[in-house]
């Protein structure tokens, strides 16, 4: 078997840049006060031989989508691989998902194989076959489950099956703003490209240990995360759920972390956190979400050391970067820094005319990690995209005289809680279905732990009486945890326009307050 960096195939790649001595600690997943628990680099080659060569025997046709909902293991990661390797596509979704939001992921992109957990077999196959998905099989976070039980049986010899850099290698769904979810099509050359331009970019080096804390059913800890790492061959300290003290108290081994800004501030609020637990570190990321201001000086001023921020989407990876190299710049808290290296980045206004420097508008991107359009929906796909290829983030913001990008807002009406993105027209869509509810409105407001969070204001049909706590509990039975809004309010009118377009930023202003 010969492994060579000029396939296509992102697992080839990846595999390319394994070390050597394949016996060497590839993921170490023991848990505080637990058994060891270390996977070395050929467990990592093999396991995802043998998956790949499961679904060869299942004869699945090429570029099957390979939906997968369980909780986060190294085993979750071979099965990534082996899809990769396989020549599939692999469909990500949250494990916060609940049966509605899996009978449209499963509906839309019609996947061969669905993996899930071991407790949620029974709904989650219900859906799969009614919607003609042939294979089933479960993978607990303990190597339980039939996935594994049958791939034992597979050889563990299997060469990457050749990809076009074009091909897909993932589907993420990404909510939209008028409440459908669209697939995200990221190919092989999309997400390879990406992560070779982060490993030159953040001097990824030898000796490098990643300390990985992050799901990897999104971008972030699937693809920057553990793209970075094994693209550099290096070993990844592995947390099946972040817990502030426990990434404390392996900080010391490890010399990179990315998280969302809902981890930093967790890890602030710990004594722990001193110097002396990030003296190896080399280098803190952080992004998905706005990283205000006084955590970045707050983290710099207890351990010296200065985060990166970075700035990126489902559909395009990363976009933009703090500088690494000192003599690249300074990272400066509050931008998200420069255009990767191959991106183009521009502000426009709203007739789509390129502004001056410090002047705020859409921003658009184009580059080889931008994304080759949403799932069987080339109509909005179009729609997102120019006469001239640039994508249409829905982001807002400026890039001043150094070239330094700052994001001040969102033209799409999306709350971003903890790193999780939340669209307020799929939580008003539930909410408006319910009994007694004329009218709602979802807004985000400020949360000293999740950055933002959500808050419905609801309007009750004349006559009815209603109660919003008990609508959020409702709620929760059909959609994810982090989608449901943390208070709920029932008021007389909405505020509105002359246009009689509800005025969120009203909304916006007078709820600020209520987690300060
Ligand atoms: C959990 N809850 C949340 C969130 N997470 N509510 C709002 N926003 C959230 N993010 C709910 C729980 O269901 C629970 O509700 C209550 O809040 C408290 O939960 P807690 O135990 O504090 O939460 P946790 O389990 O500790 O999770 C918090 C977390 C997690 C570790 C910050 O949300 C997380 O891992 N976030 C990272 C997301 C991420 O990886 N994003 C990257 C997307 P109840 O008690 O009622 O059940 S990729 C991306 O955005 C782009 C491409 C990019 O640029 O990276
Ligand atoms: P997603 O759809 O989950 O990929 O989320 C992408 C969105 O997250 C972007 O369009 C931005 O609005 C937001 N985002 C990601 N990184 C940052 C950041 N560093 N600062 C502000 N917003 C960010």
């Amino acid at each position: 078997m010969s492994y060579t960096t000029d396939t296509q195939n992102l697992f080839a790649a990846l595999r390319a840049a394994f070390p050597a001595d394949l016996d060497q600690v590839a993921i170490d997943a023991t848990e505080p006060g637990g058994a060891p628990l270390r996977y070395s680099w050929r467990d990592l080659e093999r396991a995802s031989a043998m998956i790949a060569n499961l679904f060869a025997a299942l004869e699945l046709p090429p570029a099957s989508r390979i939906a997968v909902q369980v909780e986060k293991s190294v085993e979750a990661v071979m099965l990534y691989l082996a899809t990769l390797r396989a020549g599939h596509v692999f469909l990500p979704l949250n494990t916060a998902y609940q049966s509605a939001e899996i009978a449209y992921f499963i509906g839309n992109a019609e996947p061969a194989v669905v993996v899930c957990s071991p407790a949620s077999f029974g709904w989650v196959s219900q859906i799969a076959f009614q919607a003609g998905t042939r294979h089933v099989f479960t993978l607990g976070e303990d190597r339980s489950g039939t996935l594994l039980e049958r791939a034992s049986h597979c050889s563990d010899r299997h060469e990457p099956v050749a990809r076009g850099g074009d091909d897909l290698a993932a589907i993420l769904y990404t909510s939209g703003t008028t409440g459908r979810s669209k697939g995200a099509m990221l190919s092989h050359r999309n997400l390879l490209s990406n992560a070779r331009v982060l490993k030159d970019y953040w001097g990824w080096r030898p000796g490098d240990v990643l300390l990985h804390a992050l799901p990897i059913f999104h971008v972030h800890g699937l693809f920057i995360a553990l793209h970075g790492a094994l693209l550099n061959g290096s070993k990844m300290l592995w947390m099946a759920k972040f817990d502030p003290r426990a990434a404390i108290a392996r900080l010391p081994e490890a010399t990179v972390f990315m998280g969302v800004p809902t981890l930093y501030v967790r890890m602030l609020a710990e004594p722990a956190l001193t110097r002396e637990a990030v003296r190896n570190m080399r280098l803190f990321i952080s992004g998905s979400a706005p990283l205000l201001i006084e955590t970045f000086r707050d983290w710099q001023q207890r351990t010296g050391h200065t985060i990166l921020e970075r700035y990126g989407m489902s559909e395009t990876a990363m976009l933009t970067s703090n500088p690494y190299r000192a003599e690249d710049g300074e990272r400066r808290g509050g931008t998200v820094g420069f255009p990767l290296p191959g991106v183009a980045l521009r502000v426009v206004d709203d007739a789509g005319q390129p502004v001056p420097a410090g002047e705020v508008g859409g921003i658009q991107v184009k580059g080889p990690n931008v994304f080759q359009g949403y799932w069987r929906m080339p109509e909005k796909t179009a729609e997102e995209f120019t006469a001239d290829g640039f994508f249409k983030t829905g982001d807002v913001g400026r890039i001043d005289a150094d070239g330094y990008v700052t994001i001040v807002g969102r033209s799409k009406d999306l709350i971003i809680s903890g790193g999780y993105n939340v669209y307020p027209a799929e939580i008003e869509g539930f909410l408006n279905e319910m009994p007694g509810v004329a009218e709602s409105a979802v807004v985000g407001v400020p949360h000293p732990d999740f950055g933002e969070v959500g808050v419905a204001v609801l309007i009750a049909r004349p006559g009815a009486a209603l109660d919003g706590e008990a609508l959020l509990a409702r709620l929760k039975q059909q959609l994810a945890n982090f989608k449901i809004p943390k208070r709920a309010f029932v008021v007389e009118a909405l505020p509105r326009n002359t246009m009689g377009k509800v005025q969120k930023n009203l909304l916006r202003e007078q709820y600020k307050a209520l987690f300060a």
